[in-house]
């Protein structure tokens, strides 16, 4: 909930934006946009007032209907009234108001006299010249609003990078901000440090020694193809990807609370700041204050135990009952990486993948597992030179050749058995038999309807070899919608039935959701989570599953391939 002056002021305003363009009466827009200048110069914190059920009316020229406003802001969060605007605006001129060329009046003007009604008619009309011919637009003006119109288009209309594209791109820039003279700390926040699967931007934060470059370095880097601003505490930048960058630098005493505020999420940060009010503690991104005086700010730790909470993880910084579960001390103790025995889908060259089973048990040994589970795919699926039964059968006669070569590791007899448009499987129980772990998928016929889609895997998990459902919504991110299906009623029959659900580790996948994760474990359904590689590279993909399953709160217990191989195939076994 937003509770700062400013927060406010911001809501005013936009709703003096929205009736400005509506061209509605100007005395009342007016009336906004000073209220919203009251609130802003206003020392002392009109939440505040509102809690003290204090006259808000003695403000200058606050209302009984502006008041009555404010009220519903420090406590709701936001004002009808503004959500109302939002929904009859042309979506297309609220885009067009969230550009850095254009404010209201722009979008008003170009709207009554060109009649553009979004970025892409926008882009038309600057590249046609007509722009400057506008009163208070000119060329310079028109140049600059034609450069961002088409950065917003080249950006795509999913303009949120996956983690691993994004991951990919970050680090050669931040190994080369490492090397900047008077460099103390530099720390990547965000929606990328909360490991979201898709960043909007990256937000960057360093500290330094007194008259670093670090900003002249940042904005020199080779990649930059684009400087948005460049300032002393802060400068952006658009990358050759597309992908915007944002360096702040803070102070050494401030580093924990701007680390806080712009590690995010947004909604976390508000029911922070909202904690620390009750104890009269003021929090942003320079630090904690009581009575001006800071209290707090130097670490993250800091920060949280000022409101008397303990730390809590970034992935787990979206309001969703983290603070809640923190102050009960109650948070859940994250899985990790090395808490993992081994990976339960990959594929060799006898189906899809690169390499043979030789190589991929070598690089699965290499990472310390004690299992991989080769899931090469079953016949229907063709296209990958899916597997019948005589070669299933060569297949298991192999692992077991392999196995032979090792003592503290070992290939698990599997296979990616495909579902059936009936909910049949795709193999004869009499071969599923030989198999130990069985992990089934959905790979065609995916646009049943919901009802459907959910009966056949249900079907399908009635054959008591099927163990794992592999990426169970099948959507590819940015790319492929997931199929419909009740995930809820199938995770409630898996646990009746003894069956698993997989998280797709492959980071264009993560299939399942992190609110899916946090589903299975309240459901008692525990998660697989698999590469799915199709390569040895691919086994390092694990980490995203790792993330993804984190952000779904799953503790080492929660998670199938956590066990030791017996018990591993004790818990699949299904009687
Ligand atoms: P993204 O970039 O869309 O994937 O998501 P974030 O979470 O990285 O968001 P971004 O880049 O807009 O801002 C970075 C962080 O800064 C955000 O997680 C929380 C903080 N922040 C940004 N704007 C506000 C604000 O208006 N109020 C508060 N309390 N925090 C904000
Ligand atoms: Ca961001
Ligand atoms: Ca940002
Ligand atoms: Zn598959």
């Amino acid at each position: 909930m937003p509770i700062h002056n400013s927060d406010i002021a911001d809501i005013f305003n936009r709703v003096a934006d929205f009736l400005d363009i509506q061209d509605k009466n100007q005395f009342r827009i007016r009336a906004y946009r000073n209220a919203a200048r009251t609130v802003t110069s206003l020392s002392k914190n009109v939440a505040g007032l509102v809690e003290k059920d204090e006259d808000l009316t003695r403000l200058s020229g606050i209302g009984k209907d502006l008041a009555g406003k404010i009220k519903e802001i420090v406590e709701t969060g936001t004002l009808k009234q503004l959500e109302e605007l939002e929904k009859e605006m042309p979506p297309g001129l609220l885009q067009m108001m969230k550009m850095s060329t254009i404010g209201p009046k722009r979008v008003k003007a170009l709207y009554e006299n060109l009649g553009v009604r979004n970025i892409k008619e926008l882009e038309e009309m600057a590249k046609g010249g007509k722009i400057s011919d506008l009163e208070g637009f000119g060329q310079k003006t028109q140049q600059k609003i034609l450069e961002e119109a088409q950065r917003i288009r080249k950006r795509g209309k999913a303009h949120r990078t996956r983690l691993v594209k994004a991951e990919r791109v970050i680090q050669p820039l931040l190994d080369y901000l490492q090397e900047t003279k008077g460099l103390k700390k530099l720390q990547v926040a965000g929606s990328f440090r909360r490991c979201k699967e898709t960043v909007g931007d990256i937000d960057v934060l360093a500290t330094c020694k007194r008259g670093s470059n670090i900003m002249d370095r940042f904005v020199t880097y080779e990649d930059v193809k684009e400087i948005i601003a460049k300032g002393k505490t802060k400068s952006s930048v658009i990358l050759r990807t597309g992908l915007q960058v944002d360096l702040r630098v803070v102070q050494q005493v401030s580093y924990g609370a701007a680390l806080v505020y712009f590690t995010g999420s947004k909604a976390h940060n508000i029911a922070i700041r909202k904690r620390g009010q009750k104890d009269d503690l003021k929090i942003n991104e320079y630090g904690v204050f009581k009575n001006d005086e800071r209290v707090a700010g130097k670490t993250e730790e800091e920060v949280y135990h000022s409101v008397n909470l303990t730390y809590i993880e970034p992935e787990l910084r979206e309001n969703n009952g983290e603070i809640e579960a923190a102050v009960q001390n109650n948070l859940p103790d994250l899985i990790e990486l090395s808490d993992l025995n081994g990976d339960l889908q990959s594929h060799t060259k006898e189906s899809d993948g690169k390499f043979s089973m030789e190589e991929m048990a070598e690089a699965a040994k290499d990472l310390g597992y004690e299992y991989l589970a080769v899931t090469d795919h079953s016949k229907r699926v063709a296209m990958a030179g899916g597997l019948d039964e005589k070669r299933v059968e060569k297949q298991i006669e192999k692992v077991e050749k392999v196995n032979k070569n090792y003592k503290n590791f070992r290939i698990i007899k599997s296979m990616e058995v495909d579902i059936l448009e009936d909910g049949s499987l795709d193999l004869p129980n009499s071969i599923l038999s030989e198999l130990e772990v069985v992990v089934c998928a959905v790979h065609y016929h995916r646009d049943m309807s919901r009802k459907k889609q959910t009966k056949r895997v249900l079907k399908a998990m009635e054959n008591p070899f099927f163990h794992i459902l592999a990426h169970p919504t099948g959507r590819i991110i940015g790319e492929r919608e997931p199929y419909e299906i009740d995930l809820e009623e199938i995770m409630k029959e898996m646990v009746n039935n003894g069956c698993f659900i997989e998280l797709n580790a492959q980071p264009d996948r993560l299939d399942i959701s992190d609110t899916y994760c946090r589903m299975a474990r309240e459901i008692g359904v525990k998660v697989a989570i698999s590469t799915d590689a199709h390569s040895i590279s691919d086994l390092n993909f694990m980490r995203f599953g790792i993330y993804q399953g984190r952000r779904g709160w799953l503790e080492p217990d929660d998670v199938l391939n956590t066990r030791p191989y017996k018990s591993l195939l004790k818990l699949v076994q299904r009687n």
